[in-house]
């Protein structure tokens, strides 16, 4: 039965109906006693896998098709009435063209299968920050997935009253076929439409489609944006805690630094780190001039391969229960592995592709793309600010990437509109997170390449006038975990060592440290990276922080080569920030 009265609402449910066809409609309404009728019968069809139920309670496991394992960008649309809109580096079609392509694809693609109505709220439900969503899937997978990333409830309807102000969401499984397989948008319909994968950001449509690509068109007209970021506290022993917001491309290591344990030096002092969020961050000005931010998921959909009790401990804990684990290895035991877990490669076991697999072959046992699927509050250092409707105040934006070379560990911009500057030039190693080449250094501004919903050019204007508008913006800053050495191997060493990095970046938004200027912004003096307890020489720590002027004058033609595509929707302060960069090589 129909859980609302919302006339857009229904209208909608009954054309989707319409044109795919469903032997039934079953209306979710949160509530655990249903979403565990529905997780069983996808356990009877095989859909799901119950786990282990002492060792991994309320968890099963999931396979997407042997073709469907990533985001494909290639087949991700932006379907605004102009093309110009859309901008360079998105996708584009005729909307109208785009709708009578997919009703084709649309048309029947649920006989003989239930569609879930799934409510949903991006944010806490009633947040100054919240938006809604309904999606329609033919996918129990998505249901239950769903029910973790986002809040869902039939609160989301008493919220959203007789408004038709929600984003819909068009989820179909179809024949899973990869040649009709669509991801697509129109931000001026507030619609997304998803056909043909069964691959998490394909189809969780609250995640990337709606957080990301529609919101980040919603907050350009609405004065306020959708990052792809990290946010986190630190908390110091007087008990004062800082946030920060990070964008780091997908596999770049968000969700470790988002639950990274401080070194012992720091543990011992009582330094704590406080995860907000993993993936996306909307922010906006609050009431003090500030810039605020909340993170409107519920779960973590994180990179399973590598992670291990050394490298995440809070990450692998919020797993142990209630969570979903796709194309990782299903160990005979009912519990699962991946590679970089441990140094011991189960036997017996099924690889993700669910064939007998033996480590000893050489092969990959996990899918390097492989996640699990957990939710927020099961992790152990989540945020008490974690549900808080008006979000934590940020005090330091931090760009990063995968570069072997050129960027240095850290640095700052000098103002905020050099700071746009240094997001728009961002640069980092493809991962296996997006179908295609891994490894190949591509331009990803703000992390935002695969998921901004509009022109990159206005979104980069956008990005600008906001440091307007917002009267004490945060301090912008670059990291680089990723330099290699001659060998090829990392030099800093990571993960729960990256607080050093984020003492020094905290200590400058405080104005309790000084920098050395360079001709990219401010770099640390080495002495002020705290190396305590750490096993590296100060000619590597001064190695990790030059700013090579020849490979930097290289950078240079890749961003002059990269901006022309905007033609002139380059905003001409980062026409002018590209000049003063130039200079300043010479
Ligand atoms: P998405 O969920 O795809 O947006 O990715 P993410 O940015 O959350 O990436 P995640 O934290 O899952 O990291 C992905 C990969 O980066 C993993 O293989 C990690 O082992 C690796 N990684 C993360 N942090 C570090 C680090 O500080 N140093 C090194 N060398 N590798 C890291
Ligand atoms: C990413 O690729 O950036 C992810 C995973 O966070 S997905 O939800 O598939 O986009
Ligand atoms: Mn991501």
């Amino acid at each position: 039965m129909a859980l609302t009265t919302n006339k857009a609402v229904l209208s909608w449910v009954d054309e989707m109906a319409a044109l795919t066809k469903p032997e039934k409609i079953v209306w979710i309404d949160g509530s655990e006693e249903q979403l565990a009728e529905i997780r069983n019968e996808g356990i009877a069809t095989g859909e799901l896998i119950k786990l282990n139920e002492e060792v991994l309670p309320g968890c099963v496991y999931h396979r997407s098709a042997l073709n469907d394992v990533a985001r494909v960008e290639g087949r991700t649309f932006i379907c605004c009435r102009n093309k110009e809109d859309a901008g360079p580096t998105n996708n584009w079609m005729d909307p109208q063209e785009m709708y009578a392509k997919l009703n084709g694809l649309y048309d029947g693609s649920m006989k003989g299968r239930t569609m879930y109505v799934i409510p949903y709220s991006m944010s806490v439900v009633g947040s100054p920050f919240a938006k809604y969503g309904v999606e329609l899937t033919d996918s129990i997978y998505v249901v239950v997935s769903m029910a973790i990333m986002t809040r869902v409830g039939a609160n989301v309807y008493e919220a959203l009253g007789d408004s038709p102000d929600f984003i819909k969401g068009l989820h179909s499984k179809a024949e899973l076929d990869e040649e009709k397989r669509y991801i697509v948008h129109f931000p001026e319909d507030n619609t997304i439409m998803s056909v043909n994968s069964g691959y998490g950001g394909n189809v969780l449509l609250g995640k990337k489609c709606f957080a990301l690509r529609i919101a980040s068109y919603l907050g350009r007209k609405e004065n306020w944006m959708a990052e792809h970021m990290l946010i986190l506290g630190i908390e110091d022993p007087e008990g004062n805690v800082r946030y920060l917001a990070a964008a780091f491309p997908s596999a770049c290591g968000k969700t470790n630094l988002a639950m990274l344990i401080p070194p012992e030096i720091y543990t011992s002092k009582g330094y704590k780190v406080w995860c907000v969020g993993d993936d996306i961050a909307w922010l906006r000005e609050g009431p003090d001039g500030r810039l605020w931010a909340v993170n409107p998921e519920n779960g973590f959909f994180g990179v399973a391969p590598g992670t291990s009790m050394k490298s995440n401990p809070n990450a692998l804990l919020s797993t142990m229960k209630n969570s979903i684990f796709t194309n990782v290895v299903l160990k005979p035991d009912g519990t699962v592995w991946w590679e970089g877990m441990d140094k011991n490669p189960p036997t017996g076991a099924l690889n993700w592709k669910g064939e007998p697999w033996d480590p000893a072959d050489g092969s990959k046992g996990a899918h390097p793309n492989s996640r699990f699927t957990a939710p927020a509050k099961n992790c152990p250092c989540i945020s008490s600010e974690f549900d808080n409707p008006q979000g934590v105040p940020i005090d330091a934006i931090v760009f990063g990437g995968r570069r072997a070379k050129t960027a240095p560990l850290v640095y700052q911009s000098r103002n905020w509109q050099h700071g746009v500057f240094v997001g728009s030039i961002m640069a980092s190693e493809t991962t296996a997170a997006a179908t295609g080449a891994v490894g190949v250094v591509r331009r990803d501004p703000m992390a935002m390449l695969p998921f901004c919903g509009y022109h990159m050019g206005d979104y980069w204007q956008h990005w600008l006038n906001m440091g307007k508008l917002v009267k004490n913006p945060p301090k912008i800053f670059n990291v680089n975990w990723f330099r290699l050495d001659d060998e090829g191997h990392f030099i800093w060493p990571g993960f729960g060592d990256n607080m050093r990095v984020l003492q020094w970046i905290m200590a400058r938004c405080y104005g309790e440290v000084d920098a050395v200027e360079t001709a990219i912004g401010y770099v640390p003096n080495p002495d002020d990276i705290n190396v305590e307890g750490l096993d590296i020489s100060k000619a590597v720590l001064e190695d990790l922080l030059t700013v090579d002027k020849a490979l930097w004058k290289e950078e240079v033609s890749g961003i002059t080569e990269f901006y022309a595509k905007f033609g002139d929707k380059l905003p001409k302060e980062l026409a002018e920030e590209l000049e003063t960069l130039k200079a300043n090589l010479e």
